[in-house]
Parts: C-alpha cells; sequence; structure tokens
C-alpha cells in the first residue's frame, strides 16, 4: 500500500504534484484555505488551465484517490507525508514566509511519529534546516529522528506542470542523510531522475536556476539594444553566437513575467547582499523591467516615422500572457505596455487566445478583429497561433501596415516582402519603405 501523503496549497505546484501523487497510486488529500478551490477539486474540476490536469484529476477525484479540504490539521494527522507548496511572495526587500509559517503551525500540531515533511516553496536558504527544522520541533519531536524533513524544489513550468513533474530532474535535499533518504523513496514514485544533497544547497540550487535565466534573458536584452544601435539583427547574431558549443545565449524581448523569474533573483540578492559583485542580480532585474518602456519607444518610433500621432491611434496588443502558449499573465509585461500606450492616448486593443485578460484595454476575440483598421500591430506574446498568421490576409485588413515585433514571431523580410513596416526589439537593420 502506498503512503498516504496530503499536500499543503494547491496552486500552480501544489494541485499538480497532487494529482500526479494520486495517479501513481498515493491516497492523497490536497488542502487550501481558499474554499472555492476545494469545492472545485472535489467536484473533479481544474481551475488551471494544464496540459493533462483536467483528465488527471478528474480521474484521481472519481477513483477516490483524491480530495481537497480546509482542514489541514486533520489532513496533516492523517498522512505519513506532507508535501508544502504555499506561495513565498516577495515584496521589495522582504520574503513573506507568512504562508509556509502558517502551514508549518498546523504540521507542528498534527505531524505524525515516523512522517516526512517536504518544502516544495522557494525559500532563502537556510530556511529548512533553521526556521522550518526549528519550529516542527517544539512539539518535543527531533528530526531525523522522529520525523524527517527535506526541501525539493520546484521546477514546474505553468502550461507543462503535469509532464515536467514526471520528466525533468529533481533536487532532493534532506537537513539529515536519513531525511535525504526519505524523500527520495517518496519522489521516486512519480520521477526517477532524483539528485541528493543537502537542504541548504537545494534551497540555493532552486535560487541559481531562476535567476541563471533572468540574467541570461537580461544579457539576450543589452545585445538586442545593442543590435540596434548597430545595425545588426539580434536573432541572427546570437544564433550565430550560439553555434559554438559552450554558448547558450537565451532570447530578446518586450521583458521577463511570471511569477518567478521576477521573484526568484531578489531572493539570491538578499542573500548575497553586501557580497562583492551581488548588484549584478539587480541590474540584470533593472534590464529586463526596462524591456517594456524600450518596447514603448520603438512603438513611437514607429508612429512617427510614419506620420502617425500616438493619440488617438488604433493599437492592437497580441498577447496579454507573460508566455507563449499559456494563459497565464502574472507580471505580464503587456500590462505595462497596454497602461503606457493608454497613457499616451493611443485606443488599444488586446488579442490573446489562451486568456481573456486586457489590463482596462478593449480586448478582441479573433485575429481578424485585432488586425481591422489598426494602425499597428505589436507582438508581446509569443504564442504559436501568432506565428502561424498569414502576414498577406491580415495585412489588407490594416489601415497601415506597422509591425513592432517583440518576439520575433515574424520573419522581417516575409513581412517586409508583404508591404509591412517592421520594427523589432533588437532589429537594427533598416528594411528600405
Ligand atoms: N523569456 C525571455 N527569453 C527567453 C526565455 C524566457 O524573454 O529566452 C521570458 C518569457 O517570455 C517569460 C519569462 O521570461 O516572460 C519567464 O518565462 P520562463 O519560460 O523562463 O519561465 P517560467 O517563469 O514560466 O518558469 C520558470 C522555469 N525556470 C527555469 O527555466 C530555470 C521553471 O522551470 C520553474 O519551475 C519556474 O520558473 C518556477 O516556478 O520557479
Amino acid at each position: 500500500m502506498k503512503a498516504r501523503l496530503c499536500v499543503l496549497g494547491l496552486g500552480h505546484v501544489g494541485l499538480p504534484t497532487a494529482v500526479v501523487f494520486a495517479s501513481k497510486g498515493f491516497s492523497v488529500v490536497g488542502v487550501d484555505i481558499d474554499e472555492r478551490k476545494v469545492d472545485l477539486v472535489n467536484k473533479g474540476i481544474s481551475y488551471l488551465h494544464e496540459q493533462y490536469l483536467d483528465e488527471m484529476l478528474r480521474d484521481a477525484v472519481s477513483r477516490g484517490t483524491l480530495k481537497a479540504t480546509t482542514d489541514a490539521v486533520s489532513a496533516v494527522r492523517n498522512s505519513e507525508a506532507v508535501i508544502i507548496a504555499v506561495n513565498t511572495p516577495v515584496r521589495g526587500d522582504v520574503v513573506d514566509l507568512s504562508q509556509l509559517e502558517s502551514a508549518l503551525e498546523y504540521v507542528r500540531r498534527a505531524l505524525r511519529v515516523g512522517s516526512l515533511v517536504a518544502i516544495e516553496s522557494t525559500v532563502p536558504p537556510g530556511t529548512t534546516a533553521g526556521l522550518v527544522k526549528r519550529t516542527l520541533e517544539e512539539r518535543g519531536l527531533r528530526a531525523e529522528e522522529d520525523f524527517y524533513l527535506a526541501y525539493v524544489p520546484e521546477r514546474v513550468a505553468p502550461g507543462r506542470a503535469i509532464e515536467e513533474l514526471l520528466t525533468v530532474p529533481r533536487v532532493v535535499g534532506g537537513v539529515g542523510p536519513k531525511s535525504t533518504q526519505k524523500a527520495i523513496e517518496l519522489y521516486s514514485n512519480v520521477n526517477q531522475r532524483l539528485y541528493a544533497t543537502d537542504a541548504t544547497t537545494a534551497e540555493f540550487v532552486k535560487l541559481i536556476e531562476n535567476s541563471f535565466r533572468d540574467l541570461n534573458i537580461a544579457f539576450a536584452n543589452l545585445l538586442a539594444l545593442i543590435s540596434e544601435r548597430l545595425g545588426v539583427d539580434v536573432y541572427e547574431a546570437i544564433k550565430l553566437a550560439n553555434t559554438h558549443p559552450r554558448v547558450n545565449v537565451h532570447k530578446p524581448g518586450p521583458g521577463v513575467g511570471g511569477p518567478c523569474l521576477t521573484k526568484d533573483p531578489y531572493m539570491l540578492f538578499k542573500t548575497g547582499k553586501g557580497v562583492f559583485g551581488s548588484d549584478i542580480i539587480l541590474l540584470a532585474r533593472r534590464i529586463n523591467d526596462y524591456m517594456p518602456l524600450h518596447t514603448i519607444k520603438i512603438i513611437k518610433t514607429a508612429l512617427r516615422e510614419n506620420g502617425i500621432s500616438i493619440k488617438g491611434a488604433r493599437i492592437a496588443i497580441l498577447g496579454a500572457a507573460y508566455k507563449g502558449g499559456v494563459g497565464d499573465t502574472r507580471e505580464s509585461p503587456s500590462r505595462i505596455v497596454v497602461r503606457e500606450l493608454l497613457n499616451a492616448g493611443a485606443d488599444v486593443i488586446v488579442y490573446d487566445p489562451y486568456t481573456s485578460e486586457s489590463f482596462g484595454a478593449k480586448r478582441v476575440s479573433s485575429l481578424e478583429e485585432a488586425f481591422k483598421e489598426t494602425d499597428a500591430v505589436v507582438v508581446v506574446t509569443d504564442h504559436p497561433e501568432f506565428k502561424r498568421v498569414d502576414l498577406s490576409g491580415v495585412g489588407k485588413l490594416m489601415r497601415h501596415k506597422i509591425i513592432v515585433d517583440g518576439r520575433r514571431v515574424f520573419d522581417p523580410y516575409v513581412a517586409h516582402r508583404e508591404g509591412f513596416k517592421y520594427y523589432g526589439i533588437g532589429f537594427g537593420k533598416r528594411l528600405s519603405f
């Protein structure tokens, strides 16, 4: 018989995690303070847009392997393993661990002897071996003797959570060797590629991963700005640089969004504050935060060069989501682009096939409507649907054929051939209009 497992926090990480363990025969109880989420889960309905999640959730609930509740204490009391996947937001300089602390309070009260507690929420290095262990030991139980404690960072990208939970390697760091072993035993039921370490290293690894990506994208964005000055195409330059076997520059774009890359680097910065060179993390954040504003600059240049006043110009934004293929709009650069254009008096419309969010601008529900009578189309999100747009068709609908491509979803030369005035982030070449 597989262990009884409880997952505290039914968010973007917790819900797919609960479903995946339930699909492997565990008896899982998911806990959330949000009654709406609990009700939906118990009805077998997912509130997240995740591939495979709907069917797997329905199946787990109908087979009785997954239940949801708001009663954390009973759920913990009846479980041999507890996974904590609550939010740990960062606001300015402050890491808000209040949700983790309240989850720990329930666990502290109800933890069974011999149980495993695995933390998946992103936390400052040292938290599991420090605050978490201290809190759980308050009742007199000892980690490594009476219970086991490990940090197991989540690595799921929203939209591909199920697939990534099953296939992306995981790092498992216990507060001692027995805890690491117990956590490996649990997670090996859903994932075969597990790497053992200690809890603090695992916490550090999580911050390294997202900060590395943020720094790499910031470098790509810097190269885009330099390319515009040089008169070259940054995509071509990066593609060629990446033919070097030891180079892997990411893609530039109109900004970095989502809940992870916009937050975790600040946690790493705080951890390394005062260490020589740690400012590089903040500088990368600043570059990435600047990119939506740079996009506005390009839009303004495009309009000016074509004799169009931004006041009243009809501008279509393709994409509200923070990245391609998902409807998630958390920290999306699109919000900033829309806000700045509305402030400048433009008539802004937003089209996103994955979400109805439009950040206060008008929303349209088809590509045709987005292109119709517009002065400029701005690509903010690299949704696959945008890459398939037939430019010759939609071009006929526009008032002015101007494209500002933030994600290189269109080939500049094809657009040019179709009579568009093409502007792109990092596209410094001047195609003769
Ligand atoms: N982006 C670029 N250029 C790129 C890649 C991404 O501008 O070359 C932008 C995206 O458009 C998006 C933002 O960066 O706005 C973040 O997207 P993402 O695909 O890098 O990542 P997330 O935030 O969806 O998920 C990340 C992942 N981390 C890494 O790839 C190192 C995921 O594996 C983590 O589980 C997740 O953070 C998390 O929860 O921490």
